[in-house]
C-alpha cells in the first residue's frame, strides 16, 4: 500500500531528527520510495514557537494504517518526543497524511490527516513528490495550496 508521511521538527537539531526518523522507518515492512526536500516553515496554529523544518515522504508498506501509526509513535518516542502543548514545539512529529484513498474517522486515527489542505507546510512538499496526486476530497494537489510561509532549504 502507498502512504504519505509528514515529518516536522522545531526543537534541537532538526536535521538530525528528520534523518533519524526516516532511517528508523525503514524495515522489511516499510520501504521509503520518495523524499521531498526539507522546508523551513512558519509555525501554523500556535505562532509563538521556533520555525519548523518539514518534509514529506512516500512509503510503500504492508502494514495496515493503525500498525503504521504505532510504528510512527514508537519512533517519536525513541527520538525523545515529549507530548506537552497541543500544536506546540516538538523534536519530531511523524504523522500519516494519506494512506491510499482511505478515509478513517476514529479517535486514534484520522485519514486524511486533519487540516491537510489548509497547511502549506504539508501541501508544498507533498506536491513536490506527488504532482499528480488526487486527494480523498476529490481535489487535485495542484488546486490546493494551504496557508503559511514555506521555503525549501535546498534549491
Ligand atoms: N492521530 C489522529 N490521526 C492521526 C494521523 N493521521 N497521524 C492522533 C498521526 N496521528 C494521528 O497527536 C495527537 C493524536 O493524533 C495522536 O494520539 C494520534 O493518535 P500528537 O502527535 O500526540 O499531538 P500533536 O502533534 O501536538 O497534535 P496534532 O493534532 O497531531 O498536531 P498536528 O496536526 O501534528 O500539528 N506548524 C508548522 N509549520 N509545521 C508543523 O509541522 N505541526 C503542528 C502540529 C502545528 N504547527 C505546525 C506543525
Ligand atoms: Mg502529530
Amino acid at each position: 500500500m502507498r502512504a504519505f508521511l509528514g515529518l516536522g521538527s522545531n526543537l534541537g537539531d532538526r536535521a538530525y531528527y528528520l534523518e533519524g526518523a526516516i532511517s528508523a522507518l525503514v524495515s522489511p515492512k516499510i520501504e521509503v520510495v520518495a523524499l521531498s526536500r526539507i522546508y523551513e516553515t512558519e509555525p501554523w496554529g500556535v505562532m509563538d514557537q521556533p520555525l519548523y523544518w518539514n518534509q514529506v515522504i512516500e512509503v510503500e508498506t504492508t502494514l495496515e494504517p493503525l500498525d503504521l501509526l504505532h510504528v510512527c509513535q514508537e519512533i517519536e518516542h525513541r527520538l525523545g518526543r515529549e507530548r506537552k502543548v497541543h500544536w506546540g514545539p516538538r523534536t519530531i512529529d511523524l504523522d500519516i497524511l494519506l494512506y491510499e484513498n482511505r478515509v478513517v474517522k476514529s479517535e486514534e486515527l484520522r485519514l486524511p490527516h486533519p487540516y491537510l489542505e489548509e497547511r502549506a507546510f504539508v501541501i508544498t512538499p507533498l506536491r513536490e513528490i506527488a504532482p499528480k496526486l488526487v486527494l480523498p476530497s476529490g481535489k487535485s494537489i495542484t488546486e490546493v495550496s494551504g496557508e503559511g510561509k514555506v521555503h525549501p532549504l535546498t534549491p
